[in-house]
């Protein structure tokens, strides 16, 4: 009886064991043809400032220089507490005309397209050429994402005009098997992201490379996660809420405690 025993929480331990190690890897992007369009808000409407984010901007084929900001896993962007995020557009530059995509995917599930044509012309405009779908520092609204949600970002190289190479924040799901996303923590709450959009190799021609520059400059974002998400990405400790609430209770008890210790001296 105790062997079976034993033997049984062996094998369940194993196979546990066994489930995690075994655990299917991030799948790559999964886009929706069904995916539209959503309102797009100026950067007036929701006011914000790209200003002072062009900076981060590199310019084209440049490879991305040390910009000194805190390096992020893109892979790996978890919200800890619930925000409302947005994503805003601060540059591209690209011939292509691509298109953004996010989803979240645990406490909050959902997905859509954020911009479906990442084009600009005029001053400022890195890559000015052809289109003028966006203007710098326009904003989609993704609503609240609840703590506990895992968000993603993919990019669809020239989507816009049918192109279906997609890249996402999985390098080994991409379809060059190469890093096509770097993300910074900027300021106090915001994500750069930057995409690279041609496949392949620095340089590489034939086949399906597109004799990349790899300068991660053909599309550029800035998402708001908030101060405390972005700390704990950062690899701060940042307390719960429910426990911050707990403090405050505690200091509010010790000075009633307090008060009335007073009062009977009085
Ligand atoms: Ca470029
Ligand atoms: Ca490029």
């Amino acid at each position: 009886m105790k062997n079976n025993f034993l033997t049984g929480f062996a094998v369940t331990a194993a196979t546990l064991l066994g489930a995690f190690i075994h655990a299917p890897s991030a799948s790559a992007f999964n886009w929706s043809s069904s995916w539209s369009q959503p309102t797009i808000y100026s950067k007036e409407q929701v006011g914000f400032n790209d200003a002072s984010y062009q900076r981060y901007v590199q310019s084209e084929r440049v490879a991305i220089p040390n910009s000194g900001q805190f390096l992020l896993d893109p892979s790996k962007l978890r919200l800890k507490f619930a925000h409302d995020v947005s994503v805003s557009f601060i540059n591209e530059g690209a011939g292509f005309r691509n298109q953004l995509a996010f989803s979240s995917t645990g406490t909050t599930n959902k997905s859509g397209m954020i911009f479906s044509d990442i084009s600009c012309t005029g001053q400022g405009c890195v890559g000015d050429w052809g289109g003028s779908a966006l203007k710098l520092g326009d904003t989609v609204k993704l609503g609240t994402i609840e703590g506990g949600s895992q968000l993603d970002f993919g990019l669809k190289a020239d989507g816009f005009r049918g192109g279906t190479n997609i890249f996402g924040t999985q390098t080994d799901k991409n379809p060059d098997k190469l890093q096509h996303v770097v993300a910074y923590a900027v300021g106090t709450r915001h994500i750069l992201l930057g995409f690279e959009d041609l496949f392949g190799e620095l340089g590489a021609s034939g086949g399906r490379n597109q004799n990349s520059d790899r300068d991660f400059n053909d599309a550029v974002f800035i998402v708001d996660v908030g101060e405390d998400n972005l700390r704990v990405l950062k690899g701060e400790k940042v307390p719960e809420p429910s426990i911050v609430l707990s403090l405050i209770g505690l200091g509010a008890a010790s000075l009633v405690a307090r008060r009335r210790q007073s009062d009977t001296a009085e």
